[in-house]
């Protein structure tokens, strides 16, 4: 059951959209106010598990840690840091009693859990306006289900976003676009979209095409479309500031801009230089700014990412920078010569120094700075839903609770290294309890150079994830998946993904219409599996059990109770196994999972992208009796749990 309690006059952040009953008193937590901030405390018990916080460094048990929701552009993905780009406010304790607790405000919030050996959790709200919504369930899994259900209906992707896709911060060209599908088409990997990075546009604008690289951008996105391979371009928060322009003339005509201290607009300094930011808190820039989206759909495209909104900030006109010469700020980033990322201290002047429009009400930045990405992605979601009659896909790296109604995320810079794949296992059951179906991080990793190892491991991970994206910074080394000499290996683990899909795609469309989690933790349903964090359930069926060690070619796998062991390389090798633990063997070119006892997986044929996908022959793998199987168009927008049917064996 949610209830909720209110403090002061909070800012109506939209996260919950159920009508929730109003309790007095915060049942679980002591709570104590002064000035400027309202604090909660709880008592742990000694083998309390609390999970929650969804994007956020450390474990999936949350405990021993401080993590502060302060939505940030970093690529410092180690524990020591305590913000990455979103704020899930949502924290589940499992225990001696068993409870959930969403804080939801935008304002900075402080958790510290069980830190330093406290024995206690401390929350700490920034601000004397929140709605705390509190869950009682008999269970963990439910009291997310719980939240899930209370903030509606999650996006629901098109069938093609399931797909494999490939990214890189440095493709320019219409060449070096066909340049990759031919790279996967003549090795014969499958392959559904490539992402375009920032490099497209002219001088990093916004809504605007390179007219020397992309003459004729509909004729372009159509060619690709008709080999099976969909463009998704990138849209950075800010507006280059840049008179003549209709995007900026518009937004200035309109007032859609945030403002400064002067009553101006603020110029922050991005990759276009000086930029506006949309005031995405207002309802009518979000029409406006929803609206140009136009642009990409008049010429074919279907999908997009949005980046960059934290928003981040190089330079502003308040603290000093390399002003507009974008060339050098990059230069000087990848050099080491500044930091990527500007002093908190600075940024958080920044974010002082700028305002929103909230009916009528001028609001400091700073205080509702961590609603701004996932409003960009409402108003990238709401335009997208005027202007196509058709599923987009749309992901985003900034976020808050609510913002999975809009669209997806990935989880930003990470590096390519091994603990990145496994903060990558960590993340996606953490986005799911927060309601983020749609997730995945940079397979092969953003920074530095992926060995062909770490590739293949990932790979044979994210063939699971939702969001199933190769992505690379600007000055690594090639990580496209045939680039790494044989690819029969590459061929089988993203072939696997595709014979999977009638499965991924079912399980996913369930839980969103459900509102439930697509992954969760092996103990949500396996309370012997405490503590096991490097296993995971994907949907009804499976448990899988990724290899995340450098080296290793086998891994120590706890079946709880009797399953399938199912070995793909190729081909699906089934063999019954008895509850117990495990060495198991997993070559590089192998990938090896778990059906559940009385479950089944359906598995289609081999495809090379989703325009082949068909339903019409699968095979059922596993001892269960029936299976539900979501079926649909993939395209259309009815979506109702009429689209399943029911296979036997
Ligand atoms: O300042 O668009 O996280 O995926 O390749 C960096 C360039 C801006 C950050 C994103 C990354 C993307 C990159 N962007």
């Amino acid at each position: 059951m949610v209830s909720k309690v209110v403090y002061g006059k909070p800012v109506k952040t939209d996260a919950i959209t159920a009508e929730v009953r109003e309790a007095k008193k915060a049942g679980k937590f002591v709570v104590s106010e002064d000035e400027k901030s309202i604090s909660f405390r709880y008592t742990l018990g000694a083998g309390d598990v609390v999970y929650g916080l969804g994007e956020t460094m450390g474990k999936v048990n949350k405990r021993g840690g401080r993590y502060i929701s302060f939505n940030t552009d970093t690529a410092d993905h180690t524990d020591s840091n305590p913000s990455l780009y979103a704020s899930h406010n949502f924290l589940v304790v499992d225990g001696a009693e068993t409870f959930g607790a969403f804080f939801d405000t935008p304002a900075r919030v402080i958790f510290e859990i069980d830190f330093h050996g406290s024995g206690e959790i401390r929350v700490v709200c920034e601000t004397k306006h929140l709605n705390l919504y509190q869950i009682e369930n008999e269970s963990a899994y439910g009291v997310c289900r719980e939240l899930i259900s209370a903030i509606g209906r999650c996006y629901l992707p098109p069938l093609w976003a399931f797909g494999y896709g490939q990214s890189r911060f440095g493709y320019v060209t219409e060449r070096d676009f066909r340049d990759v599908a031919d790279g996967y088409a003549r090795n014969g990997i499958p392959l559904d979209y490539i992402c375009m990075d920032i490099d497209y546009m002219d001088r990093y604008r916004d809504f605007s095409f390179n007219g020397k690289n992309f003459p004729s951008i509909g004729d372009f996105v159509a060619e690709m479309r008709g080999r099976g391979v969909r463009l998704v371009p990138i849209v950075d928060a800010g507006i280059k500031v840049e008179p003549g322009d209709p995007v900026y003339e518009e937004g200035v005509k309109g007032g859609f801009f945030c403002r400064n201290k002067e009553g101006g607009f603020f110029k922050a300094g991005v990759w276009p230089g000086l930029t506006h930011f949309p005031d995405f808190m207002d309802p009518g820039a979000r029409e406006w700014f929803g609206r140009q989206y136009k642009f990409y759909t008049d010429a074919g495209f279907e999908g997009f990412w949005n980046d960059m909104n934290e928003p981040a900030i190089f330079y502003s006109e308040y603290t000093k920078g390399p002003k507009n010469s974008f060339y050098q700020l990059a230069l000087d980033i990848f050099l080491g010569k500044r930091r990527r990322n500007k002093k908190e201290r600075e940024l958080i002047r920044d974010y002082k120094s700028f305002f929103h429009n909230m009916d009528g009400k001028m609001v400091r930045h700073y205080d509702v700075h961590n609603l701004f990405g996932g409003m960009m992605t409402r108003a990238t979601s709401e335009g997208l839903e005027r202007l196509l009659d058709h599923r987009f896909m749309l992901f985003s790296r900034s976020s808050y609770i609510g913002a999975s109604r809009y669209g997806g995320v990935w989880t930003g810079d990470n590096s390519s290294c091994w603990e990145h794949l496994m903060l990558n296992v960590r993340h996606m059951p953490s986005l799911n309890m927060c309601g983020f179906l749609y997730s995945g991080a940079d397979t092969g990793g953003f920074g530095g150079n992926c060995s062909r190892e770490l590739l293949l491991r990932w790979l044979a991970f994210s063939a699971f994830t939702p969001l199933m994206r190769n992505h690379t910074g600007k000055f690594t080394q090639n990580q496209e998946a045939y680039r790494f000499g044989d690819p029969d290996a590459f061929r089988k683990i993203i072939g696997l993904r595709y014979r999977l899909l009638p499965y991924i795609y079912s399980e996913y469309m369930k839980a969103a219409l459900r509102s439930d989690m697509y992954i969760k933790p092996v103990e949500f349903v396996y309370p012997e599996a405490k503590g096991i964090e490097d296993q995971l359930l994907v949907g009804e069926s499976l448990m899988i059990a990724p290899v995340v060690t450098e080296g290793a070619t086998r891994r120590r796998v706890f079946v709880p109770e009797d399953m399938t062991r199912v070995r793909y390389n190729g081909e699906f090798r089934c063999e019954p196994v008895l509850k117990g633990a495990y060495d198991v063997d997993v070559a590089l070119d192998e990938v090896v999972f778990f059906i559940r006892h009385g479950k089944l997986l359906p598995v289609g044929r081999a495809i090379m992208n989703t325009s082949e996908y068909d339903v019409s022959d699968l095979t059922l793998l596993g001892d269960g009796e029936s299976y539900e199987l979501y079926t649909d168009d993939g395209l259309t927008r009815d979506c109702t749990l009429e689209n399943i049917r029911t296979l036997r064996k």
